[in-house]
């Protein structure tokens, strides 16, 4: 037979209790959070939607690299292992590892950026363009057009608009962009795809003008079996063979193993230059530790290792991208907006089309972010002006493009009842939506505001 029910490719072997509250309790925990969810102790949230970024559940053999993790200062056999692996997968020279994903943004970005200079992306996720504009230098998004509605659906609504690219870089000059990047999957988009054609696409434009094309490959497997799944030609190739070819376009890489590696902790910078290479590694014994470890343990190198060899199994990722789909569509099917189709890593709520009344400058995510953790203890993540807003020379908001609300699925963490619950609490919501309320800042921290910021109701 072939069967119609996708089921998650494990079973479980260690639990986590999740603790309960009521909706009273969790009113007083939101204010004194000052109505930030990033400032709730986690033990006060039921379903923790807040990001899957080192939010995943190791499997068994992951768990018994960490106990084979060799602590050797210099050449410990863990690196060798972790170089080997993604080497396997990238097919670069260079493998650096760092703490994590930023902080390969913040090395690569030290020694290329700096003012004067342009970094172009489909789309920068927040400690990107935090890494680029700390440097001095501009970070520009040049993302293709259908990526901007959430209401259209299409297969790759993650890719770059190429003409644009090209005529950014011949307006700015090549000798001010020294690398062009691309996103997969892009998550400040809805987490959407990357299409191989459109990575050619822009490395063609790239190598024309002799500009290196990087990845920022936190979701790369994720953006592989979508590539699987969408484009002509890839239909029956594995995950693995597409995201080599992925990465055969690319000059160099950042990825927050904290992501697609499965792990709870770790990162990587990879490259092909000679030169730059030796310039990464010397800023990483400054600033991470010594370059066969970098800021991690023996036994984290060898649980990245061991991920990245999981995550590009066809059973995980169809589950995974299952499993987020099957979430998106009971919503759209209960008249909640979402950015359509859903993403590889998380289901994005429309806050404008959910609530128009509430204009950006009241911060509509935010209230919806709110509400979701009043209504069931669920915690998820405001991606709109509260995260990317800026301020004209008067202090009036410039808003964010989009105004969305972020359901992160960790990954391997929930079940599908645990996905049931969910689906009831934000149908509920989105019913008594007349009743949610905009928000005013009352606290925000001149960078990366979002994580620290408090908030009150404006009633
Ligand atoms: C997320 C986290 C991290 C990230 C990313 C891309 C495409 C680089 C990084 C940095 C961050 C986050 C956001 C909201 C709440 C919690 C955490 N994304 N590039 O969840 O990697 O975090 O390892 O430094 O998505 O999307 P790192």
């Amino acid at each position: 037979m072939k069967p119609k029910t996708i089921i998650e490719p494990f079973k479980i072997k260690s639990v986590e209790p999740i603790r309960f509250t009521t909706r009273e309790e969790r009113e007083v925990l939101l204010k004194e959070a000052g109505y930030n969810p990033f400032l709730l102790p986690a033990d006060d949230v039921l379903i923790d939607l807040l990001t899957d970024s080192g939010t995943s559940a190791m499997s068994a053999k992951q768990w018994a690299g960490i106990m084979e993790g060799d602590e050797s200062y210099a050449g410990s056999k863990s690196f060798y292992r972790f170089e080997a692996v993604i080497k396997s997968i990238t097919n670069l020279k260079y493998i650096i590892p760092t703490h994590q994903g930023r902080a390969a943004e913040k090395i690569l970005f030290s020694i290329v950026g700096g003012p004067g200079k342009y970094f172009p992306n489909n789309t920068h996720f927040d400690t990107t363009r935090a890494n680029v504009e700390f440097s001095g230098a501009e970070a520009v998004d040049l993302l293709n057009e259908i990526g901007k509605h959430p209401e259209i659906r299409a297969d790759f609504k993650g890719n770059m608009d190429v003409e644009k690219l090209e005529t950014f870089i011949k307006e700015k000059g090549v000798e001010n962009i020294p690398l062009c990047m691309i996103t997969v999957t892009n998550n400040s988009g809805g987490g959407q795809p990357v299409s191989m054609q459109n990575i050619k696409d822009v490395k063609a434009v790239c190598n024309k003008y002799g500009i290196p094309l990087f990845l920022d490959a936190c979701r790369f497997a994720e953006n592989a079996y979508f590539i699987k799944m969408r484009e002509k030609g890839y239909e029956n190739k594995t995950p693995l063979e597409i995201a080599q070819e992925m990465f055969s376009y690319a000059d160099g890489v950042t990825m927050s193993a904290k992501k697609d590696a499965l792990v709870n902790i770790g990162g990587f910078l990879a490259m092909n230059d000679d030169e730059l290479a030796m310039k990464c590694r010397n800023l990483l014994i400054v600033t991470e530790g010594f370059p066969t470890y970098g800021g991690l343990a023996g036994r984290d190198l060898e649980a990245v290792a061991q991920g990245l060899l999981e995550i590009v199994d066809e059973h995980y990722l169809q589950y995974r991208i299952r499993s987020v789909e099957y979430l998106g569509e009971r919503l759209v099917a209960a008249g909640v907006p979402i950015i359509e189709p859903p993403g590889g890593h998380a289901i994005y709520i429309d806050a404008k089309r959910f609530l128009p009344n509430i204009p950006a400058d009241q911060y509509p995510g935010q209230s919806i972010v709110c509400e979701l953790y009043l209504e069931g203890g669920v915690r998820a993540v405001e991606i709109g002006s509260v995260m990317f807003g800026k301020k004209d020379k008067n202090g009036k908001l410039i808003p964010s493009m989009m105004e969305l609300v972020r359901m992160a699925i960790p990954r391997r963490v929930y079940t599908q009842s645990h996905i049931d619950y969910l689906i009831e609490v934000i149908i509920e919501v989105y019913k008594n939506r007349d009743r949610l309320k905009g928000y005013q800042f009352t606290y925000e921290a001149p960078m990366l505001r979002h994580f620290t910021a408090r908030f009150k109701p404006i009633i």
